[in-house]
């Protein structure tokens, strides 16, 4: 090379490029230089076809160089891709990951699933700028990212014309309505253009402050926790901007206030805790919202919705904690008013909401709050007549009407805890209406005390479980037959027998829940849980005080009270204490009927079963079947769509950055499935690639096709393995990529590439203190 031979400086190309990896062109190229940005610049630089060029002039000798003393360039954090673990167990899993979020590489793949860790700080990997990378690569060539998973799926959508959907689980304050976030500000930053597109990708994000705002609140666990446990937001592409509304009407425009209120309530239910409302646990808040609103409303605002500002006056605000630290509930409240306006709700519309949030809050004073939440016994009647007739004014109801629906409502409030709707946002830019739906969904949970929620989460997530083992299999045979490789069996453990022990029609837990529930006479949670110890004694994956026998082991934790059920993530026991109640779920009839007549039209709104014309005889469906059908609905919604997977995890109990405990984290990879989603994967190809981004990363392993090559890439390839000496038994060449079958393949050309890339660093230097 030129400055070698001549000592003269290198050329104006090759300067440019040595500084670029270099942090600044005066500091010496040493040892903590060779961090991994540094190694993936150099990469990135000689792989750019200038470089090459430059370094054809070189004498490159493989093994002439000796290596730098210097840190693996990608191996110092771990492996990028679990696929490539070895040994695969558990504790090595551990270990990369805390490896990578020590180095404040929270990504991790399997495969094409992206594994989160919280990392309780702003990291500087976000914006413009790694939205343009991402969008410019493919999926493995940048470090895992979320946008790198947001950018396939987008490709996909626009390419392969398939729907997607992206799911995102995990438990609370892992960090899934962060990642839900990050997929929409990629696919708003990377879809359409245009003025009108614009503003439906504005609603789209603008959505987000009024989804928590009223939805999400201060948990033990969780600063910001969404509270309702299931969310899907559904992006479409279409020319023009349509808001699509939940049961599939279409609209163009903006979201009114009718349709907005339907999108959060209609589309599949899912557990909203209702029961925040009322009363909050220790160290807890009630939905923001009602912080806000006394906090951010003016005076004038406060007078007209008949407020106090202060939050000791309320009873339904927890007194403890008013207050979040890092949250300011005024600049909420103003954040949150425009974006309501920016979705396309009216003045009058954000006053109708106004009203009927400071309504709760004054109702909460006039019941007889004490003695209802002491005992449990509801109230006979209302302490606060006056509170009454004011609230009576404001609602356009008369005093007696509303009181004798308020008692009912007390009665209702007793047994009723959860259950409402998930909320779906779908907006449409583009004619060819393809979707891509972010579901934020609630993961497994095994709690001290598991009840009917748990129970209903943790069976959506084995049925969630169930898509996913199904759609990658599925995935890769097609994949399979696509390039025309021959199929391989897979052995996974099918969770079907689990999945069915709880839905099965006329025969599953559910359904035998419901028929307790129906059927007349005394029924109790125990004359219910002596019917499934009955019924399911002989069931592997049932246990209980009463069935248990020789094959399990006798258990002295396990209450009389409950069942336990061996789900795919771990063994859950459950106490069945007012299962009964909380699948009734009634809402009483004559308070939808009050409030139908209510003069306030968006309270009215809110109740159409109490329209006497609607008003049907027919009992109301229990919460498990609601659920069960939202579940189905749900599953007919992935099956339709090629699906994407976020698992998030948290990475301590405590809200803190850097803190990693391995623990909390094992029993989080437990219930996520992890090994088993790397076993999977593995199974068949562990990895495989497009010709041309293989060769691309692999072909400065051969003489043949380094630096120049100018055949086609697959007979590059050929090439590069061809040297190589892998045995055949190990690759298959797919049509359009290259198929790898054993991890230790693909490390061991990871690790042929690493070396030479050292050899090539070495020379870089060279060139470099010889050009000084
Ligand atoms: V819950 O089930 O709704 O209670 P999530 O949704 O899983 O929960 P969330 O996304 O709300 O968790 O994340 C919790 C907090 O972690 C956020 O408020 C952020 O402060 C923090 N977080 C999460 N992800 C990131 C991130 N990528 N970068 C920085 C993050 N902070
Ligand atoms: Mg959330």
């Amino acid at each position: 090379m030129c400055l070698l031979r001549g000592g003269r400086a290198p050329p104006p190309s090759l300067q440019l490029q040595l500084c670029s990896f270099l942090p600044t062109p005066t500091k010496k190229l040493g040892v903590s230089l060779w961090d991994n940005v540094h190694a993936r610049r150099l990469q990135e630089w000689l792989l750019a076809p200038k470089a090459e060029l430059t370094l054809a002039n070189c004498s490159l000798s493989p093994g002439s160089v000796a290596p730098l003393d210097m840190p693996l360039l990608e191996g110092s954090v771990g492996v990028e891709d679990l696929v490539l673990l070895e040994p695969l167990v558990k504790e090595s899993l551990l270990k990369n990951l805390q490896l990578r979020y020590e180095n404040k590489e929270i990504y991790t793949y399997i495969g094409n699933v992206v594994i989160s860790v919280n990392p309780y700080q702003q990291l500087p990997i976000y914006g413009p700028e790694y939205i343009a990378k991402y969008q410019d690569h493919t999926f493995y060539e940048l470090k895992p990212h979320i946008y790198a998973l947001a950018n396939m799926a987008y490709q996909s959508l626009r390419d392969r014309d398939r729907d997607q959907c992206i799911l995102i689980t995990g438990e609370s304050g892992s960090g899934k309505t962060e990642a839900s976030k990050l997929v929409m500000s990629y696919v708003a930053a990377v879809c359409g253009k245009g003025e009108q597109v614009n503003s439906v990708k504005e609603q789209l994000l603008q959505s987000n402050p009024v989804l928590e705002a009223f939805g999400n609140a201060k948990t033990i666990r969780n600063n910001n926790s969404s509270r309702f446990k299931g969310r899907m937001s559904d992006v479409k592409e279409t020319y023009q901007p349509r808001v699509m509304l939940a049961m599939g009407t279409e609209l163009e425009g903006s979201l009114g206030i009718s349709q907005a209120l339907r999108m959060f309530s209609n589309y599949l239910p899912d557990l909203l805790e209702k029961s925040r409302v009322v009363k909050q646990l220790k160290g807890e808040r009630n939905f923001h919202i009602f912080y806000q609103l006394l906090a951010g409303a003016d005076a004038q605002l406060l007078k007209a919705l008949k407020l106090e500002r202060d939050t000791t006056g309320y009873a339904y605000l927890n007194q403890e904690v008013p207050r979040v630290d890092g949250m300011d509930d005024a600049s909420s409240f103003s954040a949150v008013q425009s974006a309501m306006a920016v979705i396309g709700f009216s003045e009058e519309e954000i006053r109708q909401v106004l009203e009927v949030t400071a309504l709760v809050l004054k109702l909460g004073n006039v019941m007889v709050a004490d003695e209802f939440q002491a005992n449990g016994i509801p109230a006979s009647g209302i302490c606060d007549g006056r509170g009454v007739q004011e609230i009576g004014e404001m609602v356009g109801l008369s005093s007696e009407e509303l009181e004798r629906a308020l008692c009912s409502r007390t009665m209702e409030t007793a047994k009723e805890k959860v259950v409402t709707a998930l909320n779906v946002i779908q907006v449409g830019i583009g004619e060819k209406k393809k979707v891509m739906g972010v579901l934020d969904i609630y993961g497994f949970e095994i709690l001290e005390d598991n009840s009917f929620e748990q129970f209903v989460i943790n069976y959506c997530n084995e049925k969630l479980q169930q898509v996913f083992i199904e759609m990658t299999l599925k995935e890769e045979q097609e994949e399979y037959k696509r390039e025309g490789i021959p199929w391989t069996k897979v052995d996974y453990f099918d969770n079907g027998i689990i999945c069915n022990l709880i839905e099965q029609n006329q025969r599953g837990i559910l359904a035998m829940l419901d028929e307790e529930c129906l059927r007349p006479g005394v029924v109790s949670d125990s004359t219910f849980l002596a019917k499934l110890n009955k019924l399911f004694s002989k069931h592997s994956h049932y246990e209980s005080k009463v069935t248990q026998n020789a094959q399990h082991q006798y258990d002295h934790t396990m209450g009389l009270s409950c069942f336990r059920i061996c789900h795919y993530a771990g063994k859950v026991t459950y106490n069945v204490t007012s299962f009964i109640d909380k699948n009734n779920d009634l809402l009483f009839r004559d308070l939808s009927q009050a409030m139908w007549k209510a003069q306030h039209p968006l309270l009215r709104s809110l109740f159409p079963e109490g329209n006497p014309k609607q008003a049907s005889l027919k009992r109301p469906r229990t919460a498990g079947a609601q659920f069960k059908s939202s579940v189905a609905i749900l599953m007919k919604n992935l099956y339709s769509k090629n699906p994407n997977y976020i698992r998030c995890i948290k990475p301590n109990e405590h809200q803190q950055q850097g803190q990693f405990s391995s623990d909390l984290v094992a029993t989080q990879a437990q219930y996520l499935g992890l090994l088993e989603n790397v076993r999977v994967r593995r199974a068949g190809y562990a990895h495989r690639q497009g010709y041309g981004p293989f060769l691309e990363r692999y072909r400065l392993l051969s003489r043949s096709t380094w630096p120049r090559w100018n055949g086609g890439d697959r007979e590059g390839v050929e090439k590069v393995l061809g040297e190589l000496s892998i045995s055949s038994g190990e690759l298959a060449f797919g049509k359009t990529k290259i198929f790898i079958r054993s991890p230790k393949t693909l490390f061991y050309l990871e690790e042929q590439r690493r070396l030479r890339l050292q050899q090539l660093a070495t020379l870089i230097q060279k060139i470099y203190r010889g050009w000084r």
